[in-house]
């Protein structure tokens, strides 16, 4: 039965084909790769320059690589790019971030945000060309209402999400890890079915030219590595 193959053909095994590096090869490469992804931002500021779809369904290709529970892949990423769909995104955004700024956040929570200026305001959402929506599949929903289990969802779509997030930055372009809460509008604004949560919402694209980003620091690696 086509489109659910897998569930009737047991896999096989084929010899693995990936590179390997002798020592000062890799040695150069991943401090060149660790550089590299030490560049990437979050950003809240978006410019509204095109970018094209066939670049957002590659960065999305590449997520899809990421190994997940009983390899299930439980996710599904939606893309918005109607504008009328995102102004309702951010419409119902707002509102629950409006509640959260004004009185559903603990104090020490505000606190906390409040060097990163943020605030209810999300014009992000209509901005950015595009909004990954990442769902996450508690369970596979099968053609004849069946329901099978998937495994581990919440690390494999985290997982998942930092490869997309690595995708976005090896395209140029920028991307904010977005988390209104509650977001069980997203679902309803996007008609998904019963099985799947959304998980993040990620908007994509080139940065406003005149974007600016927190002066962050990054943990020193004695404080976060233990070697035993
Ligand atoms: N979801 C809110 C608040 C917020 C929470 C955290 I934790 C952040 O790192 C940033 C924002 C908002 O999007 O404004």
């Amino acid at each position: 039965m086509k489109g659910n193959l897998m569930e009737e053909t047991p896999f096989s095994f084929v010899p693995y084909q990936g590179e390997q590096f002798e020592p000062a090869e890799m040695l150069k490469r991943s401090e060149a790769y660790y550089q590299w992804m030490n560049q990437r931002r979050t950003l809240r500021e978006f410019s509204d320059r095109p970018v094209p779809l066939a670049v957002i369904e590659n960065i999305i290709m590449t997520a899809s690589t990421a190994p997940s529970g009983a390899h299930k892949q439980p996710w599904t990423f939606a893309v918005v790019v109607d504008p009328a769909i995102k102004a309702q995104v951010r419409q119902a955004a707002e509102q629950e971030e409006h509640e959260n700024y004004h009185g559903r956040m603990s104090d020490e929570w505000l606190e906390d945000l409040q060097p990163f200026a943020t605030d209810w305001h999300k014009p992000f959402l209509e901005l950015a060309p595009y909004l990954i929506v990442v769902f996450r599949k508690a369970y596979d929903l099968l053609p004849d209402g069946t329901q099978r289990k998937n495994y581990y969802v919440q690390e494999s779509v985290g997982i998942a999400c930092g490869i997309l997030l690595a995708a976005i930055h090896h395209a140029g372009l920028v991307a904010l890890t977005h988390t209104p809460s509650p977001m069980n509008f997203l679902q309803n604004i996007l008609q998904r079915p019963e099985n799947e949560r959304p998980f993040l919402l990620i908007p994509v694209g080139y940065p406003a030219d005149d974007a600016q980003v927190p002066n962050l620091q990054r943990k020193e690696k004695a404080d976060i590595m233990t070697i035993y």
